[in-house]
C-alpha cells in the first residue's frame, strides 16, 4: 500500500475511492505525498507524525512544533512539466522556484515561553530545493532523522534536502528580553540560473514576546551546516558488514531523440510498466524471481530474503542529488566529497562502526554514496532521486524484496478497490510488464522511452553538412569574385 503509480497500485481517478491498510509500526516524523507526476508540489501533500509512547527523548522536551519547508512555484506543475521535457529544454535546466515558505507561508511566528524546550520536526515537504535551517542564538540538538532516533547532537545549521526530516531539540532563553529570527535559505547551487528577483530565503521568528520587536535575520558569511553522516542511530544497530548482494546504480543525465533531457541509471531512463510491479509479482509464478518480468525500463533488482543489500551511486552529473528508498532506512556507510568520482572497489576506508542510518540523503557533485539494508521487508520499493523533476525525468529503480514471499504474504490477494481503479482505466493488473500474462518473458509492445540520439552522423546529417560546406565554399567564392573585380571610376 506503498502508494506509488505504477508500482503497488494504479492511478485512482477522479471520482473513485481507493483505501490504504497498514499498520503503524514506525514513530516518527514523515510526511504523505501524491506519487503521481508532479502532484505533490501543487499541494497533494501534509506531514504525518506518528508518536511514541516509548520515544527516547520524551522527557528532554515540553512541546513539539511541526515545522514543513517548501520551495513554491507561481505556476502549476502540469505546465512546468511540459516546458521542462521539452525539446525546448535540451539542458534540462529546473524551473526555479519563486520563493521559500515556512508551514506554506513566510514571517511565521512561532510563540515560544521562555525556558521550556521545544521538539521542532523538520520536513522539507518542497519539490526541489534543500534549505539550510537556523536558529539565531539557539542551537540546535538533532535527536532523530527521517524516523531513526539518533544520538543527540548539537548542530547550528542543517541542510535538508526534499523529503528529508530532522527532529531537533530547542531550548529557549530564560528571558523574554528579545526575540529571535529563524531562516530557511534555499541552496542556490541547485538552480542553473538564479533569477535576480529570487529572494532565497524565508524567516519566521522565536516569539518570546509578541509586544517586542521581531528583528531582521543577520547576514551570514558561509554556509556551513552540520554533517548528518557522523549521527549516531539511537539503537546503535552496528556495520551490516558482510554484503549477500551489491547495486551499482550510475547516474547521469542526456538527451533521447526527441530533444528532450532525460535522468538514466545505467543508462535506463525509468518508464512505468503496463502492469503495476507489485501486480506483476502476484501473478507470474516461479518467474517472479527473473527480472526480466518487471520489464527493460524499470531499473529492476530483485533481491532475496533477509540478505545484506549494498547499493552504490555513482553520481556522473554536476548536480545534488536526494536519494530516497521506500520500504527501509539505509545505513550510509559511506559518502563522498564532490569531484570524487566513481567509487573504486579496491578501496579500502574505514566503515562507521554504527553508520547513520535514514532514508533520504543527499550525494554530491560527481561523487558517490554506499547504502546497506537488510531485505527484511517483502515488497515492491522504488529507489529515486526526490528533487520531482528528476522523478519525473526518470531517475528511478525498482527494488523488487523477496517477491515469493510476497506472494505467500498477500496469497495474491489485491484488494477489489485497489483491482477496480484498473479496471476503470483498462490497466491489466496481471503478467509483466508488457501486460502480457500468457508468457510472462515475452516484453513485445512494453513502454518505452523516447528513442536512442544516434552515435556519429545519419545519412541525413551527412547531406546538410555536405551542402553547408557547399554554401560556405560559394559564399566565399563569390565573395573573392566580387571583391577582385577592378572597381570602376566615374568619368564625367
Ligand atoms: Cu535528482
Amino acid at each position: 500500500m506503498d502508494g506509488p503509480v505504477g508500482v503497488s497500485q494504479c492511478s485512482i481517478p477522479p471520482g473513485s475511492s481507493f483505501t490504504y491498510n497498514f499498520t503503524i509500526d514506525q514513530p516518527g516524523t514523515y510526511w504523505y505525498h501524491s506519487h503521481e507526476r508532479g502532484q505533490y508540489p501543487d499541494g497533494l501533500r501534509g506531514p504525518l507524525i506518528v508518536h511514541d509512547s516509548e520515544d527516547p527523548h520524551k522527557d528532554l522536551y515540553d512541546e513539539e512544533i511541526v515545522l514543513t519547508l517548501s520551495d513554491w512555484y507561481h505556476d502549476l506543475m502540469p505546465a512546468l512539466l511540459k516546458g521542462f521535457i521539452s525539446i525546448a529544454n535540451p539542458s534540462g535546466a529546473e524551473p526555479v522556484p519563486q520563493s521559500a515558505l515556512m508551514n506554506d507561508t513566510q514571517n511565521l511566528n512561532v510563540k515560544i515561553e521562555a525556558g521550556k524546550t521545544y521538539l521542532f520536526r523538520i520536513i522539507n515537504i518542497g519539490a526541489f530545493a534543500a534549505q539550510y535551517v537556523w536558529f539565531e542564538e539557539h542551537t540546535m540538538k538533532v535527536v532523530e532523522v527521517d524516523g531513526v532516533y539518533t544520538e543527540p547532537m548539537d548542530a547550528d545549521m542543517i541542510y535538508v534536502t526534499a523529503a528529508q526530516r530532522y527532529s531537533v531539540l530547542l531550548t529557549a532563553k530564560n528571558d523574554t528580553s528579545s526575540n529571535f529570527a529563524f531562516v530557511g535559505s534555499m541552496d542556490e547551487d541547485l538552480f542553473d540560473t538564479v533569477p535576480d528577483s529570487l529572494n532565497p530565503n524565508v524567516t519566521g521568528w522565536l516569539v518570546y514576546d509578541d509586544t517586542k520587536d521581531k528583528p531582521e535575520p543577520k547576514e551570514i558569511d558561509a554556509f556551513e551546516p552540520f554533517d548528518d553522516f557522523n549521527l549516531v542511530p539511537y539503537d546503535k544497530e552496528t556495520l551490516l558488514d558482510k554484503v549477500d548482494q551489491s547495486i551499482t546504480l550510475d547516474l547521469k543525465m542526456d538527451n533521447l531523440n526527441d530533444g528532450a533531457n532525460y535522468a538514466f541509471f545505467n543508462d535506463v531512463t525509468y518508464v512505468p510498466p503496463k502492469v503495476p510491479t507489485l501486480y506483476s509479482v502476484l501473478s507470474t509464478g516461479s518467474n517472479a524471481t527473473n527480472p526480466t518480468v518487471y520489464g527493460s525500463n524499470t531499473n529492476s533488482f530483485v533481491l532475496g530474503h533477509n540478505e545484506v543489500i549494498e547499493i552504490i551511486l555513482n553520481n556522473d552529473d554536476p548536480g545534488k542529488h536526494p536519494f530516497h528508498l521506500h520500504g527501509h532506512a539505509f545505513q550510509v556507510v559511506e559518502r563522498s566529497e564532490e569531484e570524487a568520482g566513481f567509487y573504486d572497489a579496491t578501496s579500502t576506508p574505514t566503515l562507521p562502526a554504527t553508520p547513520m542510518r535514514r532514508d533520504t540523503i543527499l550525494v554530491r557533485p560527481n561523487g558517490f554514496i554506499r547504502l546497506r539494508f537488510k531485505s527484511d521487508n517483502p515488497g515492491v520499493w522504488l529507489f529515486h532521486c526526490h528533487i520531482e523533476w528528476h522523478v519525473t525525468s526518470g531517475l528511478i529503480a525498482t527494488m523488487v524484496e523477496a517477491p515469493l514471499e510476497v506472494q505467500k504474504q498477500l496469497d495474491g490477494k489485491i484488494p477489489q478497490d485497489h483491482l477496480e481503479v484498473c479496471q476503470a482505466q483498462n490497466m491489466p493488473t496481471k503478467g509483466n510488464a508488457a501486460g502480457n500474462s500468457v508468457d510472462v518473458l515475452d516484453l513485445t509492445s512494453e513502454p518505452m522511452p523516447a528513442g536512442r540520439i544516434p552515435a556519429g552522423f545519419t545519412a541525413r546529417g551527412i547531406v546538410a553538412l555536405v551542402f553547408s560546406c557547399l554554401a560556405a565554399f560559394l559564399g566565399m567564392g563569390v565573395i573573392g569574385w566580387y571583391g577582385m573585380k577592378p572597381i570602376k571610376t566615374r568619368t564625367a
